[in-house]
């Protein structure tokens, strides 16, 4: 049984409690190990250590910063494969997928930062000859990171890598139902030349160690991305003491065919647009919307390439998904999946749970699941489900399908499919999203904005807005 351990002031420790949370392994539905049942008595261990590492954190420059990140990177590329078989063993996802999105990615993460903010400038403003302005950003001390399971070390370095290169120190928490890839990079963090006190992993519960950051007077920033319920309840606690808050949180994204698409793509990447990592990745798409026109010939396409989708052991190369999450998050995609059917969808093709065979028998696996038939104010097509499951709506005109794109309380992500090179701006202009994707999907510019508008979340992740989040920016006016 593996034990991980708590990352504070450059120590891999155990809770203060000395209690012990089982984690899992999605395909197999058995605990492979156990992660530090922490409280707010190693929160608070580990912002002192943050405020404590910061000033010299600070004092070591964007150059030096910048090298530690890079060895940081350096570190996880040399043990790839390890981070690729933790990851897809925690979260269930395909191997494949692992090598080539989440391990590349934060590796990407710490590399694109290390960069950035060697190039990160400010601005002065000069008043003829009466006085000059200048910025000064400076970094913020010790700030919160809290992260999800879906994307875990890819978002988690999402978070860490701006905050540390802007010169701040971190507490971060994982998701208690992913640890063990965040657990990995700790182990590497003295050898890649991270002092002590600069990173602070605490693992463990939500309303126990999330709530704790949240709440912590010293840690003036947090940034959480997860789900929209807990990003309000994080509001709730942090508004009131005036906390800087980054919050990524769900998406319901439609995805908008017109009939004058390149037909072949729009199936072929609207396919994996559902159903990639399971349909976990916030930015999916699970709501198609196909011109009336290409309708039937869509459906009938799509379903025909979904049906094809291999649901396996994440460790063969063939399978196209591997299993979910958990068991709570399986029970509620099945009864999302019920609830469809229920409020008078039919499904065209997977609906259940899919049994595989050997020690994989009690796996967390669920068909690609496509569902017609049903109208947009529905709850299956107003609410996040976060699984491989996505229904099909057609619209008669542009000016239904934007009313259908925007029918519900999220806005974080949407996919165009048109020639029309008009249309593409006059669509993107109207979609209530903060990204928009035209004739491709997750193609990824780490110096765009990233986030959403509504019940998406609030403020922007990536390049200058993450390097602005982590930082106070202050006038410093010079009488000529
Ligand atoms: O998120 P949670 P989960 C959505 C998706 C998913 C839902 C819940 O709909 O089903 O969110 O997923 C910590 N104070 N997304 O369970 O519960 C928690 O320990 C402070 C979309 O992963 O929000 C974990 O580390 N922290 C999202 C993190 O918050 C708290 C990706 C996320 O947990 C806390 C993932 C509290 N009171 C899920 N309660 C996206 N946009 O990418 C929990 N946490």
């Amino acid at each position: 049984m593996e034990q991980l351990l708590n990352l504070i002031d450059g120590e891999l420790r155990p809770a203060i409690g000395g209690e012990w949370l089982d984690v899992y392994t999605p395909a197999t539905g058995q605990v492979y190990g156990q992660l530090p049942d922490s409280d707010e008595r190693d929160v608070e261990l580990a912002v002192q250590a943050a405020n404590r590492a910061f000033p010299a954190w600070n004092a070591l420059g964007r150059e030096g910063r910048s090298d530690a990140l890079l060895r940081l990177a350096k570190a996880i590329e040399d043990d790839l494969e390890g981070f690729v078989a933790d990851e897809s063993r925690d979260n269930g996802k395909p191997l494949s997928l692992a090598r080539r999105v989440d391990i590349p990615r934060a590796i990407a993460n710490f590399r694109f930062f290390a960069t950035a903010i060697l190039h990160f400038h400010s601005e002065a403003h000069l008043m003829d000859d009466v006085a000059v302005n200048y910025t000064d950003r400076q970094p913020i001390g010790a700030v919160g990171a809290i992260s999800p399971w879906n994307l875990p070390l890819y978002l988690f370095t999402w978070k860490i890598a701006p905050a540390l290169a802007a010169g701040n120190c971190v507490v971060a928490k994982p998701s208690e139902v992913t640890p063990l890839t965040a657990y990995r990079l700790s182990t590497l963090c003295e050898r890649a030349g991270i002092p002590r006190g600069v990173l602070n992993i605490v693992h463990g519960l939500g309303p126990k160690v999330g709530a704790a950051i949240t709440a912590h007077p010293k840690l003036p920033a947090v940034s959480f991305t997860g789900g929209t319920r807990t990003g309000a309840e994080i509001a709730r606690v942090a508004a009131p003491m005036f906390k800087k808050l980054s919050l990524e949180l769900g998406g319901k994204n439609p995805v908008l065919v017109f009939a004058d698409c390149d037909f072949d793509k729009a199936v072929k990447t609207t396919v994996r647009s559902s159903f990639t990592n399971q349909g976990q990745i916030c930015l999916c798409g699970s709501r198609i919307l196909v011109e009336r026109s290409i309708y039937d010939r869509f459906r009938d396409a799509f379903v025909e390439q979904v049906k094809a989708l291999r649901v396996g052991d994440p460790k063969d190369a063939d399978s196209d998904l591997g299993a979910v999450v958990s068991q709570a998050h399986l029970e509620t995609v099945l009864r999302y999946i019920d609830l469809a059917r229920e409020e008078g969808g039919s499904v065209l093709c997977g609906g259940e749970r899919v049994r595989l065979s050997g020690d994989l028998k009690d796996g967390w696996f669920i068909a690609p699941t496509v569902i017609e038939g049903l109208g947009p104010t529905c709850r299956t097509n107003q609410e996040e489900i976060f699984g491989p499951v996505v229904t099909l709506q057609p619209f008669d005109d542009e000016a239904d399908a934007l009313a259908l794109a925007n029918a519900t309380p999220y806005g974080l992500a949407s996919v165009i499919w048109t020639r029309d090179g008009q249309r593409t701006h006059r669509v993107a202009r109207a979609l209530q999203a903060g990204i928009v994707w035209v004739n491709c999907w997750m193609i990824r510019d780490l110096r765009t904005p990233f986030g959403g508008v509504k019940q998406s979340g609030v403020g922007r992740e990536g390049g200058v807005d993450a390097l602005r989040f982590f930082t106070e920016a202050k006038n410093v006016c010079i009488k000529l």
